[in-house]
């Protein structure tokens, strides 16, 4: 009999040892909105769902339809269950507390509830990006601080890509695991198990629009990746999607790095770290890979701010740690 592996079975098989129900059903939450999120999307061209929402969030990017619907998903469907003490996303300006009539849980919810949703209207593959805390301290637990965490911190991390098929990758700390959502049966099938970053990489991702705003050493970095520097580097090809999710996991999947560096004038850069750098930091590392905001690791660095933005290099860990080298020696 050949082994059908939903993402319920699985989960229950590798929780770990310190989650009770309470993790477990929160990371069936977050598979359920995802099969939410994906049905709005790939009916996007036949609904009223393109489109901009007619407001701007607080990144101060026009909200799109499919943005408010997919943050609204996993708000409704996490903000009564017990699981969590508070909630934070790239689409709301301060944390989402628990409602008063419902009890504060252990866990916290970071999200980016639609990551490249400016692709949604030409098609293009887009994600959700989430990240898992536990709370700090019981007593106060739903406060600023319980979110306010570093990456390496994290219990479980993840993100939805909405592609030609609808993947969920995730881990807790013990491998790297892809499920497809077959949706005949509207499960999430296990189709990617212990994802491992491949060497030789294959692919760099960088804007290359961008060149004009990078430091000499970002510009001799890309130069490198480009493979005009100096024989060390296997030949790389350049793809560069503009949805962040789809870029990283063909890079998980084949080996490569995106970059997305720090300019003049914006050192800091565009990735958010609490939403996108850090739960992506935490999935690389578990995938033997490495993240840097060009000195250091993405995932020791402490949060000031909920959208506080960092320079990002993720991928594999010697086409990321030359970046660290050349800003060393530009310093
Ligand atoms: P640019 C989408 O807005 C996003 O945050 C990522 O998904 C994507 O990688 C990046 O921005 C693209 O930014 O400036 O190259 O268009």
């Amino acid at each position: 009999m050949f082994q059908v592996n939903t993402i319920e079975r699985f989960i229950l098989q590798h929780q770990p040892k310190h989650a009770q129900g309470d993790f477990t059903q929160l990371l069936y939450d977050i598979a359920l909105a995802a099969k939410l999120i994906s049905h709005q999307t790939n009916r996007a061209g036949l609904t009223d769902i393109l489109g901009g929402a007619g407001e701007v969030n607080v990144q101060g990017e026009d909200q799109q339809k499919l943005d408010v619907y997919a943050d609204e998903a996993l708000v409704r469907l996490c903000d009564h269950t017990g699981r969590l003490c508070v909630m934070a996303s790239e689409e709301r300006e301060d944390v989402i507390q628990i409602p008063e009539q419902f009890e504060k849980g252990s866990y916290v919810l970071v999200y980016d509830p639609l990551d490249g949703s400016s692709n949604i209207d030409v098609n293009v593959s887009i994600g959700t990006v989430f990240g898992i805390y536990r709370y700090k301290d019981w007593e106060t637990r739903g406060r600023l601080e319980d979110v306010l965490q570093p990456p390496r911190d994290l219990v479980a991390a993840g993100y939805i890509l909405f592609g030609a098929s609808t993947m969920l990758v995730y881990s807790t700390g013990d491998g790297v695991h892809g499920f497809t959502l077959d949706t005949e049966v509207g499960e999430f099938l296990l189709s990617h198990p212990n994802m491992r970053l491949p060497e030789p990489p294959a692919y760099f991702s960088v804007n290359h629009g961008n060149l004009g705003k990078w430091s000499p050493a970002v510009k001799a970095y890309v130069a490198w990746l480009q493979g005009q520097a100096d024989g060390d580097v296997p030949r790389l090809s350049s793809r560069y999607i503009g949805s962040l999710v789809a870029d990283f996991h063909r890079n998980l999947l084949r080996g490569g790095i995106f970059a997305y560096p720090a300019e003049i004038g914006k050192p800091e850069g565009k990735i958010r770290l609490l939403y996108e750098a850090g739960p992506l930091a935490f999935l690389i590392h578990h995938a033997g890979g490495y993240a840097s905001n060009g000195h250091g690791p993405i995932l020791d660095i402490e949060p000031t701010g909920l959208h506080q933005r960092v320079p990002f290099y993720i991928g594999n860990r010697r086409l990321v740690e030359r970046i660290e080298t050349l800003l060393i020696e530009e310093k």
